[in-house]
C-alpha cells in the first residue's frame, strides 16, 4: 500500500518491469543454489551435519580435549588444576572436579627408603595347561550346559543386550560360550611363570622389589587421597576426575588391576576388585574419549579377566564394550573421537582438522575389540574393527604413509601430517600386535605393518650428524626433525616385529630397534634429571634434546622404558636393565613426593617443579614395564601375551586350539 503512493514507484511490485522481475528472480534462485551447494563443499561441515545427518552425526564439534593424543600434541605442557562444572570440557587441557581430601602426613611411605609392608603375598597359582586356577574351575561350572546363541544386534533399546546375553550364557545355557578353562588350556606357558618371574640374580631381584615398593607407594597414596577418582594429585592430596572418561571413575584402579596382580600385591588387588564389584558404575552420561576408555578401561578389565578368571571383570567389560558401539555409526564406520556413554551420540574433537578422526585413536581398537568378540561371541566388535582395517587397506596412501587425520564422513585423508609419535603411534603398534595376537594368522595386518615400515624407513628414518637414528615427522613431504617421547615406543615395536619380517631384513629391524632405543636413552641421559623431555629435536645444532621450553616436561610416561623391556627380552643385553635402573633412580629422586609420584615441568633442571599429577598410566605401564624388565622372561611370556598400548596383557587367540573360536571362524561380509 505504501509503495503505491510513493512517487516514481509503480504499482507492479516496487516499480519493476516484468523482465526485470524475471532477471531478479533468476539471480535470487542462482544465489540460493550456490549457497546450498557450497555447504557440500565444506569439508565435513558441522552445519551440514546438523541439518542433514542423523542424530549421531548431528552433534557440533564442541569437545575440545581429553584424549591423550590431544594432551600430547596440543598441550605440550603439564596440565594445571582447573575447575569446570561437570560435563563441561575446556577447549584444551584437562578439566578437573577434584574432590579435596586432605590432611598432611605422608600417606604410605614418604621417602625412597620407605620399607615395603605386607606386600609379599603371592597371587594364586598361575594358570597353565595342567592346572587352571580356582576361578577357572568356577567359570567352567557356570559354563556347563548348552544352547546356541542367537545373532546379536546392536540396538541400545533392546533389553536383551550383547553383554546380558554373554553373561546369561555363562550361567550355563549356551555351549558356544567362551570357556575360561579352554582358554587357559591353550596357553603355551603359565602366565606368571615358574616362580612369578623371580629373576635368577640377587641384584635384579632387589631392583624388582624396589619397583614393587614404588607401585605400593603410588597405590597407597591414591587409595588414601583419591580413592574412586581417576587420578591422584599428589601435592594437593586429592583426586582428579578430568574429562577423558565420560564420567567413568576409578581409572587408576582399573589401570592397576593387572599390575597389582602380577606383582603379588594381593590385598591391594582385592581392594581394587571389590571396588569394581561395588562401585564401578558404567551408567555414566558424559563425553568420553573412545580411545582412552578403550585402552584403559576395556583393556584393563580384559586383562584382569584373562589373568584371574573373575566373572565380574568379564561382565563389566562386555557392558562397557556395548556402550562404545554407537561411536561407529558414521557414514564410513570410522568412529568419531568422542562419545556420550549414555546417549550414544558421538563427536569429533574440536581441535581435529575439519571434523576428522585421529589415526592413533580409531586405529587403536583392534586388539580389545577382537577380545570383546571372543568373550561375548558376538561378531559385532570384530566387524567394526575389520571395517576400519578394510578402509585403511584400500585407501591411497601418500608415499605409502598413513596421515594422522581422516574424515569419518568421506573416508578421505584430511591433511598430510604423518607421525610415529602423537596422533599416529599406536596405529602402527596395533598392526603388528594384531598379527601376533592372531597367532600369526592375520596376514592383512602383517602386510600393512611391513609395508608401513618400508614407507617409514624410506621417508622418516634419519641419522643425525652425531650418529643418532631417529624418526622425523612428515608434513606433506617436508620433514620436521623432531621426535616425541611417545614415538620412543617404536624401539620395542620394531623389535617385536623383527622376527616376522622378510628373512633378509630381520637383523636390520633388530638393529634399527636398538638404535632408536639408544637414541631415546640419549634423550634421558642428556638431561639434568636423567628423565626425558616430551619432545626432542635434531636441528639448530641440538641432538636428542628439547630446544623449546614447552617440550621440556616429563609426565611419568612409559614409552622409553617400554622399549627397554622389549629389547631386554629380545636381546638380553644387560644395558637395558641398567638403563631401566637409571630411570628408577631418576623417578625416585625427582618425581617421588611425599604423597605419590608426580610429573615434572622441566627435565633440564634438578630444582624440579612438579605438575601435581600421578597419571594412571604410571601404574599401568611405567611401573609394570620396569617390573617386567627386572623379572624373568617367563612372567607374561611374549609367546602367549601381547600388551595393549596401555600395557594391559591380552592373550594370543590360538587358531588351532579350542579357545572359543568366535574370532577365528568368522568371515566378514564384504
Ligand atoms: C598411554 O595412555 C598409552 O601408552 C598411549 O598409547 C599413549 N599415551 C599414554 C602414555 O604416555
Amino acid at each position: 500500500m505504501v509503495f503505491r503512493k510513493l512517487p516514481g514507484v509503480s504499482a507492479s511490485g516496487m516499480g519493476l518491469r516484468l523482465s526485470q522481475k524475471f532477471v531478479f528472480l533468476l539471480f535470487l534462485s542462482g544465489l540460493v543454489t550456490l549457497c546450498f551447494g557450497a555447504l557440500f563443499f565444506l569439508p565435513d561441515s558441522v552445519r551440514l551435519k546438523r541439518i542433514f545427518l542423523s542424530k549421531t552425526e548431528t552433534q557440533p564439534v564442541t569437545v575440545g580435549s581429553g584424549s591423550e593424543n590431544d594432551v600430547r600434541e596440543h598441550l605440550k605442557r603439564p596440565r594445571e588444576p582447573e575447575q569446570h562444572p561437570r560435563g563441561f570440557t575446556s577447549a584444551k587441557g584437562a578439566s578437573s572436579s577434584s574432590s579435596s581430601s586432605s590432611s598432611g602426613g605422608g600417606g604410605g611411605g614418604g621417602s625412597s627408603s620407605s620399607k615395603l609392608k605386607g606386600s609379599n603375598r603371592k597371587p594364586p597359582p598361575p594358570a597353565s595347561r595342567e592346572a587352571a586356577p580356582p576361578a577357572a574351575a568356577a567359570e567352567e561350572e557356570r559354563l556347563s550346559g548348552g544352547k546356541a546363541q542367537e545373532d546379536l544386534t546392536l540396538s541400545r533399546s533392546r533389553t536383551d543386550t550383547v553383554s546380558q546375553r554373554a553373561t546369561a550364557s555363562d550361567q550355563g545355557s549356551h555351549s558356544d560360550t567362551f570357556s575360561y578353562s579352554g582358554f587357559t588350556a591353550c596357553l603355551l606357558k603359565a602366565p606368571l611363570g615358574r616362580d612369578y618371574g623371580k629373576p635368577g640374580d640377587q641384584n635384579t631381584e632387589q631392583r624388582r622389589e624396589k619397583v614393587k615398593e614404588m607401585m605400593k607407594f603410588a597405590w597407597d597414596n591414591y587409595k588414601r587421597f583419591a580413592w574412586g577418582k581417576n587420578e591422584l594429585r599428589p601435592l594437593t592430596r586429592n583426586g582428579h576426575i578430568g574429562n577423558m572418561f565420560g564420567g567413568l571413575r576409578g581409572a587408576s584402579i582399573i589401570d592397576s588391576l593387572d599390575t597389582l596382580y602380577i606383582m603379588g600385591l594381593m590385598d591391594e588387588y582385592n581392594d581394587a576388585k571389590e571396588w569394581v564389584k561395588t562401585s564401578l558404575d558404567l551408567n555414566s552420561n558424559g563425553e568420553a574419549s573412545l580411545f582412552e576408555v578403550n585402552i584403559r578401561y576395556v583393556g584393563g578389565l580384559l586383562s584382569a579377566y584373562y589373568l584371574t578368571g573373575e566373572q565380574v571383570f568379564k561382565d563389566k567389560v562386555l557392558e562397557l564394550g556395548e556402550k562404545l558401539l554407537p561411536a561407529f555409526n558414521t557414514p564410513t564406520g570410522i568412529p568419531r573421537g568422542v562419545i556420550n556413554l549414555g546417549s550414544g551420540t558421538s563427536w569429533s574433537w574440536g581441535w581435529a582438522s575439519a571434523g576428522s578422526s585421529i589415526l592413533a585413536e580409531f586405529g587403536t581398537l583392534h586388539l580389545e575389540f577382537m577380545h570383546l568378540t571372543e568373550l561375548s561371541r558376538s561378531p559385532i566388535y570384530k566387524e567394526k574393527v575389520m571395517n576400519i582395517r578394510k578402509l585403511l587397506n584400500k585407501i591411497e596412501k601418500p608415499h605409502g604413509l598413513y596421515p594422522n587425520f581422516l574424515s569419518p564422513v568421506s573416508g578421505n585423508w584430511v591433511q598430510h601430517h604423518v607421525s610415529i609419535g602423537g596422533l599416529g603411534d599406536s596405529f602402527y603398534e596395533y598392526l603388528i600386535k594384531s598379527f601376533l595376537m592372531s597367532d600369526k594368522t592375520d596376514d592383512d595386518a602383517k602386510r600393512m605393518y611391513y609395508d608401513a615400515m618400508e614407507a617409514i624407513e624410506t621417508n622418516l628414518v634419519q641419522k643425525s650428524p652425531g650418529g643418532l637414528t631417529y624418526l622425523a615427522e612428515w608434513r606433506g613431504g617436508i620433514l620436521d626433525h623432531k621426535m616425541g617421547h611417545l614415538a620412543c615406543f617404536s624401539g620395542g615395536m620394531i623389535g617385536i616385529g623383527a622376527d616376522d619380517g622378510a628373512p633378509e631384513k630381520r637383523q636390520h629391524y633388530l638393529d634399527l630397534a636398538a638404535e632408536i632405543t639408544h637414541t631415546c636413552h640419549e634423550s634421558y641421559s642428556r638431561s639434568e634429571t636423567k628423565l626425558g623431555p616430551e619432545a626432542f629435536r635434531f636441528d639448530s645444532g641440538g641432538e636428542a634434546t628439547a630446544t623449546r621450553l614447552s617440550d621440556r616436561y616429563y609426565i611419568l610416561r612409559p614409552e622409553v622404558i617400554e622399549s627397554y623391556m622389549y629389547m631386554w627380552r629380545l636381546t638380553h643385553d644387560p644395558k637395558y636393565r641398567e638403563w631401566g635402573w637409571e630411570a628408577v633412580e631418576a623417578l625416585e629422586q625427582h618425581c617421588r613426593v611425599e604423597s605419590g609420584f608426580s610429573g615434572i615441568r622441566d627435565v633440564y633442571t634438578t630444582a624440579v617443579s612438579h605438575d601435581n599429577m600421578q597419571q594412571s598410566f604410571f601404574l599401568s605401564e611405567t611401573l609394570k614395564y620396569l617390573y617386567l624388565l627386572f623379572s624373568d622372561d617367563d612372567l607374561l611370556p611374549l609367546e602367549d601375551w601381547v600388551f595393549n598400548t596401555e600395557a594391559h596383557p591380552l592373550p594370543v587367540i590360538r587358531r588351532n586350539c579350542q579357545q572359543g573360536g568366535a574370532t577365528q571362524e568368522q568371515t566378514l561380509p564384504e
